[in-house]
């Protein structure tokens, strides 16, 4: 058991009040809060060790490569994958799947093979293979969903066939929030001679994650979806693959010997981190890990899926709510995402932030999704080890008021 209160206390930014009433943070799905003992690595960093890395010999040089390869290794040992050599440090899930695609994709992916997504996948996880079937001639399949948004694993067996070539798929989606059967899925791609790649945005921040036993090719996440800071994010690659992958960007930090016509790269993993890396983010994260696994990952799991069984009887109490996803609360991540019959989702996060709740409305990045679920909007209220049962129950209580508010007009 996880003691949400205390932990709670970490996070300075969740003492204020937003329209005269406790911010009641639900939008974690979106970005995360910071604890202080991020915030603190933070600001030690810029005050004590700033300074380039790989570069100097200087001692504060020394000391912010050293810094930076030691979050390297906590994110190996977080994703529990084989070696630091396997893990890139990018700007987060969008480029490191941006960065599969555009090079890995390309070497691999040939006219008439196919690449197979799911129709919840999140646009970072779309387009970026959309765009690599037209330069190819790959053509692009949707692995069907089950009514409640689960992959149907059988028939999506019948569908990979022998051209299959790439399979990219989120290991729980930032809508639905069902958790989907990565291995499964991966011994199905591999059995054709194809490739998995894996969008962990929306499950390495909430579950234990071995990229190892998962035996995935490629596993992408941000870290600031985890408690750690923007503008960092990582790439996970099997080194055979990685090593085959040429780099997508090109300059200083990633070259061994500039020639005057033509250049060698570094070996791995620094032959993809072409400029000066986000140092001050990759040290943060190391913070947010170090942080998230002090808690416990199944800690966190469990709370969460705890907060959602105790939240979803509540809500199919009440009268024209529609929840999106699994009924069945162990197939879910803390993500609910709901409409309520007649008023627009965009009214409804209205209503929430008059009550200083933070939610989330929109196609939430998921449009091909929307078009599954034949809606234009959803709201989506996402909930992390730091949100309690007093701002569950809150939670249900001005859903209730925000539906009559625009339902009668008055709050
Ligand atoms: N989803 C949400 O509110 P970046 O922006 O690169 O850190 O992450 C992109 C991304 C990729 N995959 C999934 C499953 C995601 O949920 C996200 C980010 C946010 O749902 C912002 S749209």
């Amino acid at each position: 058991m996880l003691d949400e209160e205390r932990i709670k206390q970490d996070f300075p930014i969740l003492f204020q009040t937003v329209n005269d009433e406790p911010l009641i943070y639900l939008d974690n799905a979106a970005t995360t809060q910071k604890p202080k003992q991020v915030l603190e690595v933070l600001r030690h960093y810029y005050e004590t060790d700033n300074a380039n890395v790989h570069r100097g010999v200087h001692t504060l040089a020394e000391r912010a490569t050293k810094d930076y390869e030691a979050a390297r290794e906590t994110v190996r040992r977080f994703i529990r994958a084989g070696s630091t050599k396997e893990v890139l440090f990018t700007r987060g899930t969008t480029t490191s799947l941006n960065w599969v695609a555009l090079s890995f994709g390309s070497q691999v992916v040939e006219a008439g093979d196919e690449i197979y997504l799911t129709p919840m996948e999140h646009h970072s996880n779309v387009v970026p293979w959309q765009q690599l079937a037209k330069r190819t001639g790959a053509v692009l399949k949707y692995l069907p969903l089950e009514a409640d948004g689960t992959v149907n694993v059988a028939r999506a067996q019948e569908m990979i066939s022998e051209k299959g070539k790439i399979l990219a798929v989120c290991h729980a989606s930032n809508v639905l929030g069902t958790v989907n059967p990565i291995h499964e899925l991966t011994e199905m791609i591999h059995a054709v001679g194809g490739y998995m790649v894996v969008d962990g945005a929306q499950s390495t921040p909430h579950q234990v994650v071995d990229v190892t036993a998962l035996d995935v090719d490629f596993f992408a996440f941000s870290g600031h979806k985890l408690c750690g800071p923007t503008g960092i994010g990582v790439l996970y690659g099997k080194e055979a693959l990685l090593n085959q992958m040429e780099p997508v960007e090109f300059g200083g930090e990633m070259i061994d010997f500039v020639y005057d016509e033509d250049s060698t790269w570094k070996e791995l993993p620094w032959k993809f981190e072409a400029g000066t890396p986000n140092i001050a983010g990759a040290i943060g994260l190391k913070a947010a890990i170090e942080y998230l696994e002090a808690i416990g990952l199944e800690a966190i799991e469990q709370h969460e899926k705890a907060l959602v069984a105790h939240i979803m009887p509540q809500l199919e109490q009440i009268e024209g709510v529609t929840v999106y996803g699994p009924t069945d609360v162990t197939k879910r991540t803390g993500i609910i995402t709901f409409n309520v019959e007649g008023i627009h989702p965009h009214d409804l996060a209205t209503g929430f932030d008059m009550e200083g709740i933070a939610i989330r409305a929109g196609h939430h990045c998921a449009q091909p999704l929307m078009r599954f679920l034949d809606v234009s909007s959803t709201a989506r209220a996402s909930f992390y080890f730091y949100n309690t049962f007093e701002e569950a129950d809150h939670f249900v209580k001005t859903l209730v008021k925000v539906k009559e508010f625009f339902q009668d007009g008055f709050i």
